[in-house]
């Protein structure tokens, strides 16, 4: 009798990482950046110069922190605020400021789905703000929104910051949009960042930075199936490579095989080949412009109330209703 070898994959992590890498294309999802390093890596690209992306919603928030409470406030006083995949809070915590000394009554619920992240937000808003009410729900964006919906009829603002829409495709953007209107009562507001076509050259550097953290974390997820699956990926036969395409405004991110090689990655049992130059598309970071905002948001049956944004227009925050 022949024995079976089958490997049995006991997460999603080690089902994609073989899927993805058996493909033709090889393609390795970007949500497998953000382990503990990947966290970290992130947050300094928050703080790099060229990622402007952070700065300009930061300037927005800032700039309109008056006009954005009035809003979230109006018609019903009374506000749960969600933010989806909240971080480490910086953004919010300007408007956390604002609606605390003002005295407006809403509780603050971060979702996202490491514990770790929202432990480390927890304690930080408790010093900084220990008036606000804060209700830390840990899970994906819709278990957590299902779950507060059953709860009770609060009306949410829910805040979807820092274009995190754009690591989806427009397919699944819409989706996604939708997903969120159908978890909305009427009153309810979305709250969501896009960053905007511009001038590529800006686009292609905030995603390139010269001192290399970019590509750290690109090569992160490589680590991470070295860590956690077994893998021996060598990083530095791997080229950190960007593209973006001002047509379509998908900005795309790939690892670049510089050799003939084969990785081993002992958890899932196989043996992975690298051609010389053979890629593996890691991540797209998707730039938008007014109509295609205005048709996603259609699409997900959601009108656009209101829109904010910066003096260069590099950014834009929505304000989105069913
Ligand atoms: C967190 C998805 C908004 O695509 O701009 C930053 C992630 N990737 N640099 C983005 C990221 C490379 C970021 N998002």
């Amino acid at each position: 009798m022949q024995k079976s070898t089958k490997v049995i994959f006991t997460t999603q992590f080690e089902e994609e990482v073989h899927a993805g890498l058996t493909d033709f294309p090889k393609h390795l999802s970007s949500k497998y950046f953000y382990d503990e390093k990947g966290d970290k890596l992130f947050q300094d690209i928050m703080h790099m110069p060229e990622y402007y992306l952070t700065q300009k919603e930061y300037d927005i928030l800032l700039n309109h922190t008056a006009e954005i409470a009035e809003l979230f406030a109006s018609g019903n006083p009374k506000f749960k605020l969600i933010e989806l995949g909240a971080g480490d809070g910086k953004k919010t915590k300007i408007l956390l400021k604002h609606l605390s000394e003002n005295n407006f009554d809403f509780k603050y619920q971060p979702i996202d789905i490491s514990q770790n992240v929202l432990n480390g937000l927890e304690k930080s808003l408790q010093k900084e703000f220990p008036n606000v009410s804060v209700e830390p729900q840990q899970g994906t964006y819709f278990e957590a929104l299902e779950e507060i919906n059953s709860e009770n009829g609060t009306k949410k603002v829910i805040l979807f910051l820092g274009s995190n829409i754009g690591n989806l495709l427009h397919e699944q953007a819409i989706d996604f949009l939708k997903n969120v209107q159908e978890l909305m009562q009427d009153e309810d507001l979305l709250f969501i960042g896009f960053d905007m076509k511009k001038n590529p050259q800006t686009i292609l550097d905030a995603y390139n930075d010269q001192t290399g953290i970019t590509a750290a974390f690109n090569k992160n997820v490589l680590a991470r199936i070295n860590h956690e699956l077994g893998g021996n990926f060598d990083l530095d036969k791997f080229l950190h490579w960007e593209v973006y395409d001002p047509e379509t405004g998908t900005a795309k991110s790939y690892l670049v095989s510089k050799e003939d090689h084969t990785v081993s990655i002992d958890r899932l049992d196989v043996l992975i080949d690298f051609k010389e130059w053979e890629t593996i598309h890691t991540e797209i970071s998707q730039k938008y412009d007014d109509t295609v905002v205005a048709w996603l948001a259609e699409e997900a049956g959601l009108k656009i109330e209101t829109e904010f944004c910066d003096t260069e227009k590099f950014y834009k925050n929505f304000v989105l209703r069913k």
